[in-house]
């Protein structure tokens, strides 16, 4: 029930930081045991699709494992079969919004990618025309 964005972002910046420290949870893991609220679009077993909380294009969405991956950056060969369902889902559920015109698939990771939240995820946006270079 109903957090304010000042205590969301309050909670980001503290799992952010408690993954630094040493793999605390997130606020996705929180989304996925629905300690928190979110619009979740798909779950299966490996993974889970809701809405950006802080919508950057008409359609924004995020693909996350379940298992807490940090960021791309750690990610090891025994990922690559969970890595290829993330985009399998991402594709399928861009379909699925009605994407037809294309759209964007993005990865933060670390300080330069601007990454947030330290539990790997897929942003999917679209609905609109991206530029290029990204900011
Ligand atoms: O992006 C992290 C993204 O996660 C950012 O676009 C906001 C989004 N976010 C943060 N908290 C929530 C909740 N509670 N629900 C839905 N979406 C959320 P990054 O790539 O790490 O910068």
């Amino acid at each position: 029930p109903g957090r304010q964005d000042g205590e969301v972002g309050k909670a980001q910046q503290a799992a952010a930081a408690g993954e630094k420290a040493g793999g605390q949870p997130t606020i996705f893991s929180k989304i996925i045991d629905r300690t928190i609220p979110a619009t979740i679009l798909y779950e299966d077993d490996k993974c889970l699709v809701f809405r950006d909380v802080a919508p950057q294009a008409p359609v924004h969405f995020l693909v996350i494992p379940k298992r807490p991956i940090p960021r791309i950056s750690h990610v090891v060969p025994q990922d690559t079969e969970l890595l290829g369902h993330l985009m399998v889902v991402a594709a399928r559920m861009a379909q699925a919004e009605g994407l037809a015109d294309g759209y964007r698939l993005v990865i933060n990771d670390g300080k330069h990618g601007a990454q947030s939240v330290y539990h790997l995820h897929l942003h999917v946006l679209g609905g609109r025309q991206m530029g290029w270079p990204p900011g």
